[in-house]
């Protein structure tokens, strides 16, 4: 698709994301069908995008074909083409294995290869590209997450009258860290392109600051960056947040609820069910959350008979061999604990390699006692809230990771601290033996927290800063009609 086949300069309100919210559906006939991607992002944009004649600027998965832009249930979307080089490059090279480990602590080592980051170059340029194809004049145009780090920047080159906004779902690194990156300024200035650059924690925004100060060499004060063309760029903090309010409708519901039972049934009715959700990612802490669990049961202090750890690792990024080598290494623990310490018809880890649709997340959350939630750093962690969001009874408890963003609002959580074994042991048997008016009181306060601040909360705070960044602007984003 060239670019002058894109629908020109029509959109006031561009989300520019490394994937379209769609998946590829390919029928048994041949046809060919776009799915909503399940997430809780475009469910949050749908509104004000239907509002704004918002387009959607992502890849749309696979190599195959340039395809052209679509409009998908009235939304707008404009895929950005990758070549199968690009693939490996840009995306599991340098966006995966480079910018997600460093930003994640370093807990896996960060491959640094400059192919890599020219693939990166050139991928933030196409999307820049298109984006400045499609936005209207001075429209607002939110940027998404590390892979597009660059596009602030060179967006404002093509279009200075846009309202840029860039947000990382991703924690942002202290200065230690960010240092060994060596495109460290390149992004900086990158990401000194937008009007706002938002994060999840208050600590990523300050990082940012401190090293725009120290690298780039620019003045700042608190929040705000001063560009020596009289441009200012506001870092902030926009904590995300899910869709509270239907999933717990979906919670509620009748073949929810049922299908709730049978899993417990099916898990032999054991007095406690452990649940841990993730995508089989390194930087979830699966392992150590599992070694505690069969520690615990080998100590005596739990029994097969009696407590039973259900932990679903949704596959993710199977063709970067770090990912690979986690597997194996799950694959193996898990063999281990069910094989020293299970009984018959009684695993002590019932370990699940796939993904669910909703409804069966849902029922899981409601079928589980005690949700276990230890990432070794997390930006904000989803799961820990569509937990809390699941548990109308009041009923269930939450252990939380200090090192995910999320545990800066659920203070009411078993907090732990996910390198420390001993310590999370403890936390699981206080949860597990703690009397349930005092679990009560905890999920109630935690509801009380997330039901003030859902996901629309979290866009239309964002959209509303970026919407007073400047006020020479004539246009101002419509609100998101109420549905
Ligand atoms: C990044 C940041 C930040 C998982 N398995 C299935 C499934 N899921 C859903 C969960 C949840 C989402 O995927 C995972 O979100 P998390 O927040 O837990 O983690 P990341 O994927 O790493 O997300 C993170 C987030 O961006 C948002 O800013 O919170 O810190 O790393 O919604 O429910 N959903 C379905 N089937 C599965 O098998 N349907």
């Amino acid at each position: 698709m060239s670019g002058s086949e894109a629908p020109n300069h029509t959109a006031d309100l561009v989300i520019v994301a490394n994937r379209l919210p769609v998946d590829r559906v390919v029928n048994p006939d041949g046809s060919i069908e776009w799915r909503r991607s399940p997430g809780g992002l475009v469910t949050a944009l749908e509104p004000v995008m239907r509002a704004n004649d918002g387009a959607w600027i992502g890849w749309p998965g696979g190599t195959d074909e340039d395809l052209e832009p679509f409009v998908e249930d009235g939304l707008s979307l404009v895929p950005v083409h990758l070549t199968e080089a690009e693939v490996e490059e840009f995306y599991e090279g340098f966006s995966n294995a480079t910018l997600w480990p460093l930003y994640h602590d370093v807990v896996a080592k960060p491959e640094f290869h400059r192919e890599w980051f020219d693939a990166y170059v050139t991928v933030n340029r196409r999307f820049a590209e298109r984006t400045a194809d499609v936005a209207a004049e001075n429209a607002m145009v939110w940027v998404h997450d590390y892979q597009l780090q660059l596009v602030p920047a060179m967006l404002r080159e093509l279009r200075p009258d846009l309202r840029i906004g860039f947000f990382l779902h991703i924690p942002f690194p202290p200065a230690e860290l960010f240092q060994q990156l060596p495109w460290r300024r390149q992004l900086l200035e990158g990401l000194l392109g937008a009007d706002v650059v938002g994060f999840q924690r208050p600590g990523a925004a300050q990082n940012f600051v401190r090293l725009v100060r120290q690298r780039v060499g620019h003045k700042t004060h608190r929040d705000m960056v001063y560009l020596p063309d009289g441009r200012t760029v506001q870092a902030g903090s926009f904590p995300i947040s899910i869709d509270v309010k239907g999933l717990e409708e979906l919670a509620h519901s009748e073949p929810v609820q049922q299908r709730a039972k049978e899993i417990r049934e099916q898990l032999g009715n054991p007095k406690r069910v452990l649940l841990g959700v993730d995508r089989l990612d390194y930087t979830k802490g699966i392992r150590a959350r599992l070694r505690a669990f069969g520690e615990l049961l080998e100590e005596g202090e739990l029994d097969v008979e009696d407590a039973v750890f259900v932990q679903v690792a949704t596959p993710s990024r199977e063709r970067v061999e770090q990912y690979r080598v986690l597997r194996d290494d799950i694959d193996r623990l898990v063999g281990r604990i069910n094989g020293d310490l299970g009984r018959i018809g009684r695993p002590a880890i019932s370990y699940l390699h796939t993904s669910y649709p909703r409804e069966e997340m849902a029922a899981l959350y409601r079928a589980a006692d005690i949700m276990v939630v230890t990432p070794l750093r997390d930006g904000m962690n989803l799961v820990a809230k569509e937990y809390v969001a699941c548990r109308y009874d009041g009923e269930g408890a939450l252990v939380l990771s200090e090192f995910a963003g999320a545990a800066d609002e659920l203070r009411q959580a078993f907090l732990v601290n996910p390198y420390d074994i001993n310590g999370m042991k403890a936390s699981i048997l206080e949860a597990i033996n703690a009397d349930p008016k005092s679990l009560n009181k905890r999920m109630k306060a935690m509801r009380k927290t997330i039901n003030e601040h859902d996901v629309s909360d979290w866009a239309s705070s964002f959209l509303d800063v970026l919407s007073e960044t400047k006020p020479m602007h004539r246009k101002q984003l419509r609100p998101a009609r109420r549905t």
